[in-house]
């Protein structure tokens, strides 16, 4: 239980194509989330796969790289309360056909691939995509 545990957020290609963005970060106010940092940036295959790296046994790998990098993304760093899992919760399961009603996946994610958000899993993890990003 942290009450300042920071958490990384990218809303995906496809939402931000879709000029899903303010609502998507609407969501994230509203459950008491600060967007302590936010940038609209476009990152190579390279920098995706970097990114993704613990993904790269999947078979899905390439494909999940070439997405990320294949338009602008938005980057943030949110702040909170259980800022890690409760991220999490608000993005919903992975797959859109899986995720609670009211999540940002359910509301807004297209398929497996085009699920609209990714959401650090792990204090480690949400440490690394953090500096990862904003490292200055
Ligand atoms: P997460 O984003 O919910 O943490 P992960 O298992 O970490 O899910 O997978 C990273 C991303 O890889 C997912 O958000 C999704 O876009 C993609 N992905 C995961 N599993 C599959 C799959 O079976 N097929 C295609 N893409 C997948
Ligand atoms: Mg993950």
């Amino acid at each position: 239980m942290s009450s300042n545990e920071q958490t990384l957020s990218i809303i995906k290609p496809d939402a931000v194509e879709r000029n899903l963005v303010d609502e998507i970060k609407n969501i994230f106010i509203k459950n008491n989330l600060i967007i302590k940092e936010s940038k609209k940036i476009q990152i190579t295959k390279d920098e995706a796969s970097e990114f993704y790296k613990v993904h790269q046994s999947k078979p899905f790998y390439n494909d999940l790289c070439s997405y990320l990098s294949s338009g602008p993304i938005i980057v943030m760093v949110l702040e909170g309360e259980n800022a890690i899992l409760s991220n999490r919760k608000i993005m919903g399961a992975t797959n859109p056909k899986d995720a609670d009603e009211n999540t940002i996946r359910k509301l807004y994610g297209i398929s497996i691939d085009k699920n609209s958000v990714h959401g650090s899993d792990s204090a480690e993890n949400a440490k690394k995509e953090i500096e990862f990003f904003f490292k200055n």
